[in-house]
């Protein structure tokens, strides 16, 4: 078996496939950095591998996928012996199953709608009602938070997936500890991992650096 995973450092989810790979313990994996501004994602080798041109992806000898919650649940179902991340339970499951989707289509899609108005539209401050809406996740991830962590009362591939997007929101819209205690409360938890620090800290920083840089 050869896996590659083709990432970008200032990626959520790309960050989450990496933590996921780490938490797994999922051994051989090479690493290829894809350079945005060079455009190498548009670049026809990758468009090949991966016609939506997104990072991250994940080649498994003939095999390509994308989209980070489906190679998190391939890599966690095919390569990984700890169960616990993606338990296998139909109700666990579903509810790990729904935060993933809520990750996909709420909490990733409004930061991406804060950051490509300025590094792809050229615009110059962020609309109060992007800042609302990741704002808006963050009430709704309050709310799912009635356990310890996002998904139950064990740690899951939903909070790999939150973390690397909620951490990286943090960066333009601060979570307020007094309003979304939770919230507070598991992303202090989630700060102790070692591959949040290694690898989402460090990503999150870089990426709110990029999003700075581009305000006038
Ligand atoms: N739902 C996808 C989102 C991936 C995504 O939008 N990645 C961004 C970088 S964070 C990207 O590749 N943008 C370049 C493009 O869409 O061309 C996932 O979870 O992997």
């Amino acid at each position: 078996m050869v896996l590659k995973l083709y990432k970008m450092d200032a990626s959520p989810p790309s960050r989450a496939v990496m933590m996921t790979i780490k938490a797994a313990n999922i051994p051989d994996v090479e690493i290829i950095d894809v350079n945005m501004q060079e455009r190498d994602h548009l670049k026809d080798e990758y468009v090949k591998i991966n016609p939506q041109h997104t990072v991250p992806t994940l080649q498994d000898d003939e095999f390509c996928i994308w989209d980070s919650h489906a190679i998190a649940v391939y890599l966690l179902t095919k390569y990984s012996t700890n169960t616990t991340l993606y338990p296998s339970d139909p109700k666990q499951r579903a509810i790990i199953d729904q935060r993933l989707h809520f990750d996909s289509g709420i909490l990733f899609p409004n930061l991406r709608g804060v950051v490509e108005p300025l590094v792809y539209r050229g615009e110059k401050s962020i609309k109060q009602e992007s800042l609302d809406k990741i704002k808006s996740g963050y009430e709704f991830t309050e709310k799912f938070l009635t356990k310890r962590w996002i998904a139950g009362d064990e740690f899951t591939l939903a909070d790999i997936c939150f973390l690397a997007s909620i951490r990286s929101s943090c960066e333009i819209v601060p979570i307020d500890p007094a309003v979304f205690p939770k919230l507070t409360d598991w992303l202090n938890r989630c700060k102790e991992l070692d591959y949040h620090k290694s690898i989402n800290e460090p990503g999150s920083v870089l990426l709110g650096n990029v999003v700075r840089s581009f305000l006038g």
